[in-house]
């Protein structure tokens, strides 16, 4: 089956993960990604977290599915002349390098414009182009905090926290992607390439939009009645940090399941969703409530709503997590156990749907990944290993045109 990206060839000049999290996702539906990477090197995820040594580490092998890699040392004259051919026949190049280095390189965008006019040059930076903070080099957590998140993550009484997801990098990483298919799109109307540009500040503050929400709700009125914080305790003139209160109008939170003191994990995220009330109390044996007036609306509920958590944590004492979730569903409960790693690792639905998928590697044996979490009616991506430093190099060269005499002494005057 010819998948929707085949055709789009894609100068993958990216590292760590913002960058790799963006093309292997295009990879994944068909672009023709070609990863440059420096000789003797490459990635600095290649070598970062290793758990077999001499083999390429998961934190390279996950990020970096269905490409190929072109090891080429772009600062070298013979290097850049690869990189300005790769230019003039690509269709995207990707880069999340420091501020300025594709400058330096000698690859600004006025120039790459020049080579090819139809080029798409997509970049991540840690802030936008003109922020008071532009020149700052950027990962994950710092993008974390800079972009609000840190800020309003975690409990009250403790510090700003980082969340495990890669708000900073991934999530960036995909809003590239979508700003790059737009781009391919507009191309198509106009014949114009154009440069794409995404931060990492303002990625994690468009996931954190809820926060600007509750910052100007707070302003106006002095008070976040969905936050634990109300109506007992103090707020300040800043969103403060909710715990694991629900984000939007329903209140929730993580309560204990049968076997809480041993097993870290052993909690639900239950949700109080509003016209849910009657079922919640006949689920958890307390039908009284469901017309007791201090309980059968949001706001007669909300003063004492962690004593109702408590109630029904207590209703759970009994239950495992996944015995409670059983019981919930029938009664249409908005809820899910807290999942752990291994347990997602080893779930028979995820890997069915594709979404945890083990994957052969020529040096690992198999590893397992995380495929498309975008499915599609008449496509399903097949995730390939991550490429071997430098795999395609002679095999792109020669699709440039090179003879294989002039390859073999592009390697001599390449080696590092
Ligand atoms: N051949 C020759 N030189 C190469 C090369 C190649 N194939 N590939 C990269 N380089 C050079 C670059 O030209 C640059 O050199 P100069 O600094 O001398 O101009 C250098 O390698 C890379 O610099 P860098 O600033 O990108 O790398 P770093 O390790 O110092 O910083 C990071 C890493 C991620 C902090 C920085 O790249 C960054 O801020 N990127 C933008 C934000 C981002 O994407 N962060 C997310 C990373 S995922 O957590």
């Amino acid at each position: 089956m010819s998948k929707p990206l085949e055709g789009i060839k894609i100068i993958d000049f990216t590292h760590v993960q913002a960058g790799p999290a963006c093309t292997q996702l295009l990879a994944w539906f068909g672009a023709d990604v070609i990863k440059v990477e420096r000789p003797g090197s490459g990635d600095v995820t290649r070598t970062q977290l290793r758990d077999i040594p001499d083999v390429d580490a998961l934190y390279f092998t996950m990020l970096n599915s269905n490409k190929k890699s072109l090891t080429l040392d772009t600062k070298k004259p013979e290097g850049k002349e690869v990189l300005e051919k790769l230019i003039k026949e690509s269709d995207v190049m990707v880069e999340n390098f420091g501020p300025g280095a594709l400058d330096r390189m000698g690859f600004p965008w006025q120039y790459i414009k020049e080579l090819n006019p139809k080029m798409i040059l997509a970049s991540v930076k840690g802030f936008s182009d003109g922020h008071h903070y532009d020149d700052l080099k950027v990962y994950e957590n710092v993008a974390q905090c800079a972009g609000g998140a840190a800020s309003t993550t975690g409990f009250w009484d403790g510090p700003p926290t980082i969340s495990a997801a890669a708000l900073g990098d991934s999530n960036t990483g995909m809003h590239l992607a979508i700003g790059i298919l737009t781009a391919l799109i507009g191309r198509d109307k106009t014949g114009k390439g154009q440069k794409v540009a995404v931060s990492m500040q303002d990625s994690v503050l468009n996931l954190c939009r809820v926060k600007l929400r509750d910052q100007q709700r707070l302003d106006r009125l002095g008070y976040l009645e969905e936050y634990p914080q109300y109506p007992h305790g103090e707020f300040s003139d800043v969103v403060p940090r909710g715990g694991n209160a629900g984000g939007g109008g329903q209140p929730g939170w993580v309560l204990k399941c049968k076997g809480w003191e041993t097993d870290p994990n052993s909690y639900i995220y239950f949700t109080i969703q509003g016209h849910a009330w009657a079922p919640i109390c006949r689920a958890i044996g307390k039908p009284e409530w469901i017309e007791d007036a201090n309980y059968n609306t949001a706001t007669a509920r909300q003063p004492h709503i962690f004593d109702i958590f408590k109630t029904i944590e207590e209703w759970l004492a009994d239950k495992t997590k996944f015995e409670a979730v059983d019981i919930l569903r029938k009664f249409d409960i908005p809820c899910a156990p807290v999942l752990t790693m291994k347990e997602l690792a080893n779930d028979p639905s995820l890997r069915e749907s594709g979404t945890i998928t083990e994957v052969p590697h020529k040096e690992r044996g198999s590893y397992l990944t995380v495929g498309s979490p975008i499915k599609f009616s008449d496509m399903k991506p097949e995730i390939t290993a991550s490429p071997l430093l430098g795999e395609h190099t002679d095999e792109v060269l020669k699709r440039l045109g090179y003879s294989s005499a002039q390859i073999a002494n592009l390697h001599k005057q390449q080696a590092v």
